[in-house]
This record gives C-alpha cells, structure tokens and sequence, in this order.
C-alpha cells in the first residue's frame, strides 16, 4: 500500500502533465487510497524521479475539488484543480475537440471557440504557477503533451532559472493546417519557452521550426532557434517506445500463456486471429480496418470457421460528440456484419469495448496472428510495439498504417494506407498467407528494433540533450 506524508518540500525533477501518474480507490473500509496507473511514461521516469528528488504536476481526475500536494511511494504529487466548466472546455473542448482534430490532419473537423481557448489559457497559467511552486533553484522541468503547450513560456517568465524540456506526443501538423489556428502565434511563442521541444518525428520538428520562421520571425539553423532574449530552443525528434523487457516478461509467465491459450479456445480455435487494440478514437482507422475484414469475409476470401477478428477499444473521451457518433457507428458495422455474415457459435468479429489488464493485454497479443493497426493518424502507437515485444515465439505479423509514426521505425510490417480499402484487404491477406520462415524474418527485424530502442532509450536521449541545452547545467538528471 502507498504510503503518504503531508506537503512536500521542493524538488528537483518535474513531470507536469494533465493527469497525475495515480487513481484514486477506495478501499473496503472506506478509506480513500492512490493507486499508481501502470503507463509508459511513469515506468520510465520513475528511476529519475526516485533517483532525485522528483515531482508530479497534474490534474488528479476529479472536478471541483482542490487537493494539497502529497507524497505517494517516495514521489511527490501536486494536483491541480479543474471545474466542472474547465473540464468542458479545456480540456473536452479546446484540448479534444480543437487541437486533437486539428493535429491529427483535420481527420475530424476542430470546433474554434474563444471561450475554451479562454480556459485554456487558464488553466495552462494555474499549471504553470504550480509547477513554479514545486520548482527547486535551476531544477529541471518536463512538460508533456498538447493539453499544456503554454506552459513553457508561462513557467519561464515566472522561474527564468529553471531548465524547461517539452514533448509533444502527438503529430504536430503540416504548417497549412495549423494556421487556421485563431491562436497559431500563442501556441508557438507558448512552446518556444522551452529549451528543448520533443517531437515523435522529424517532421513534426520542422514543422514546427517552419512556423517559428514564418509566424514569429525567428532566426533558426539547423534544429535551433535564436530568440530575441539571446536564449535559444531546439527543435528534435524523440520517437517514444516502450518497456520491452516487461511486456516480454509479461507475456512469457504461466498465467499469460494459459490465458492466451484460453482465448483461442474460446474462439474456436480459428486458423487466423486478427487483432485490433485501440482507444476508440476516430484517428485509430478502426472502421476502415473491420469493413476491410467484413469485405473479405463476405467475398469468400476469408472463412468464419478459420478467421476471427478481435477488437478491443477502450472507451475513451465519452463525453465529446465525435465519440459519441464514432461509438454508434462501430456498434452498427459490427452488428451488420456478424448478422450478415455469422454462423452459430461463430461470429466473425468480437468486439470489446472495455479496457483490459496489462496481462490480458498481453495474453491477446500472444494468441494473435496478425496485429492491424490502421491508424488514419497517430504520433506513435505503442500497440504496434506491444504486440511486437509480446511475440516471444518470433512469429506474428503487423499490417501497420504508414500513417502511424511507428511505421518509419517498424518498416517490416506490411504498411498500409488505411484510406485504401482494397489496398488493405490485400495487405491483411498477405500477412495471412505468408510462409512462416517470412514472418518470422520480418517480426526478428522489429523486435531488434523495438528493444534496442525501448523506453529508457526515449527518456535518456531527450533529459541528455536537455541537459546539455543549458550551459550553466550541473545536476544530472539522467540517472
Ligand atoms: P494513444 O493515442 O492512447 O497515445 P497508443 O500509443 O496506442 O495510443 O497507446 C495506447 C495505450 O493504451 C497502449 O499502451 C495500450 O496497451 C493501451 N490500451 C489500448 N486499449 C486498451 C484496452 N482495451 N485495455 C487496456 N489498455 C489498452 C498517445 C498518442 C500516440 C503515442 C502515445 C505515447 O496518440 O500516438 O504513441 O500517446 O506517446
């Protein structure tokens, strides 16, 4: 069980983040409890949080309701307050409903309303000035993701002695689309605050080193930018992973290989486990993919009794429009296609929408034959790689979109264009029939891949280039 003091002291290492890394539970007697959410991101910075005195700024999930800072497991926790009002338009509104679409290519239509960007500039501030408050003198500090891009500029005209890193997780769009922007000057000038400006791709970073060219008039070179306070920023790609050796490990205990045996019992043995893992977002191709195998099922290329498709979403973002309507229409093409085309006993696609355990999750991986991951979309996705580091056994297939930025890394996968219906049909029945000395050669080269370049990796290269994005460094934050 956690334990906990009251007020912590200042730190030096700060994660600040719309979430903080913990759930609240209540425990049978009653008691409230924080239980730490098992997530990429807090696995890697733990041995630099615990290795120094760390903190964690975020929101700790619920509306209304101011909590004082406290420490969990040795690591020290300041949550910030939301309103109900400030959920909605923060972060439903501007954070989802705006930048998300605009982000992901405009996939979605973003809604422009100058009151959610009133609130986010709101709440950026109220982050930013509690990150200001846990800061000890020249300590480091990491902002994560699109909900806080402010955060930079506001921290650094409050606290000029910190050293400020940023990354984005998400695509950072074409210049075309992120000047429809209302605020296009804001964001920018809100990232520049920072020494180092993560990017999962290249391209995200020249994207960026573009706009602050062309809306701020910034001299660059290369992937720096010289500001007018004789500071400078740079600008570079940290394509982010996972912990490979656990999900490995995960996948090789008796209970994990027990139940994946189960599940393709379960299923009625079939030939082919085609697998689908997502949040259910519209960028996720999720549609795109099960009318893809709904198509081969109904054309007589693929045969319920010997193909199953297994898709898992969780739900995710209930309360925006665009999810609202996503979920009705996968409930629709899912009951169209297994009313048309099921047997008894044999529905030709199982759908689950919940979220899993990590063992459950990597007892699908395992049982799958082949992973698809299309989306239309997405800065990284740690699926891919999940299913990658699962597959003990060297075999397994990826059909992975060419639009996902782990494609530029997984290039053995069978990459597709998910706008390309006929194009996937053809990709996924590729992987279906390929020898098995084929997969196995294709899945050799991305495991390489993914646990050479694994979590760690991620989180090492971006605190030693920001470490060295300061002269006047001296604490080591890489740990
Ligand atoms: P996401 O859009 O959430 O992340 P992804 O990278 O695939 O997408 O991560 C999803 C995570 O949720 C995975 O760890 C997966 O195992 C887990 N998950 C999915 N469905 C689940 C279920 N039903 N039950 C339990 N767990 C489930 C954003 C960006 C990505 C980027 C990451 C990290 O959109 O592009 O890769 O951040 O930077």
């Amino acid at each position: 069980m956690a334990r906990k003091a009251p007020q912590p002291e200042r730190a030096d290492f700060v994660v600040v983040a719309n979430r903080l890394p913990v759930d609240r539970v209540v425990l049978p007697d009653g008691t409230v409890d924080w239980r730490t959410s098992p997530g990429g991101l807090v696995t890697a910075l733990e041995p630099v949080m615990h290795g120094q005195d760390g903190a964690w700024v975020g929101w700790h999930g619920a509306p209304d309701e101011t909590l004082e800072p406290f420490t969990d497991d040795g690591l020290k926790l300041v949550p910030v307050p939301l309103s109900t009002q400030e959920v909605e338009e923060y972060y439903e509104g501007f954070s989802n409903a705006t930048l998300w679409p605009l982000y992901h290519d405009g996939v979605a239509f973003p809604e422009f309303h100058r009151e959610w960007w009133d609130a986010y500039l709101t709440v950026n501030r109220r982050f930013a000035e509690a990150a200001a408050g846990i800061a000890d003198d020249g300590a480091t500090v990491w902002v994560q993701d699109y909900q806080l891009q402010l955060v930079p500029q506001m921290l650094r005209e409050r606290r000029p002695d910190l050293r400020i890193g940023f990354f984005l997780h998400i695509p950072f769009p074409p210049t075309e689309l992120f000047l429809q922007l209302p605020w296009r000057r804001e964001i920018v000038a809100g990232l520049l605050g920072a020494d180092l400006i993560g990017f999962q791709l290249p391209g995200g970073a020249q994207n960026f080193l573009r706009l602050a060219r062309g809306q701020l008039r910034m001299d660059t070179k290369g992937d720096t930018v010289r500001l007018p306070d004789g500071r400078t920023a740079r600008a570079r790609a940290y394509p982010i992973s996972i912990d490979a050796r656990a999900f490995e490990e995960m996948a090789g205990t008796p209970e994990v290989v027990q139940r994946a045996e189960q599940i393709h019992a379960d299923l009625g043995h079939p030939k082919t486990v085609f697998l689908g893992v997502d949040r259910l977002d519209y960028t996720k191709g999720i549609k795109q993919r099960i009318r893809a195998f709904g198509e081969l099922i109904a054309e007589g290329a693929l045969d319920p009794e010997d193909a199953a498709f297994v898709q898992v979403a969780t739900p995710s973002r209930e309360r925006v429009e665009e999810y609202k309507l996503l979920r009705d229409e996968i409930d629709r093409l899912v009951g169209q296609i297994n009313g048309d085309t099921g047997r008894i006993g044999r529905p030709p696609i199982t759908y689950l929408h919940s979220s899993f355990p990590r063992e459950e999750m990597a007892a699908l991986y395992t049982t799958a034959d082949i992973m698809v991951v299309t989306p239309l979309r997405d800065g990284m996705n740690l699926v891919a790689k999940e299913f990658v580091a699962c597959r003990r056994d060297g075999d397994g297939a990826l059909v992975l979109s060419e639009f996902a930025g782990a494609a530029k890394e997984l290039k053995q996968a069978y990459l597709v264009n998910p706008y390309d219906i006929n194009g996937l049909k053809a990709s996924m029945m590729e992987a279906a029939s390929a020898p098995e000395a084929e997969r196995k050669r294709r899945m050799r080269a991305m495991r390489k891949q993914v646990f050479e370049n694994d979590i760690d990796r991620w989180a090492d290269r971006f605190l030693t280039d920001l470490k060295q994005a300061d002269p006047t460094a001296e604490a080591d934050q890489t740990g």
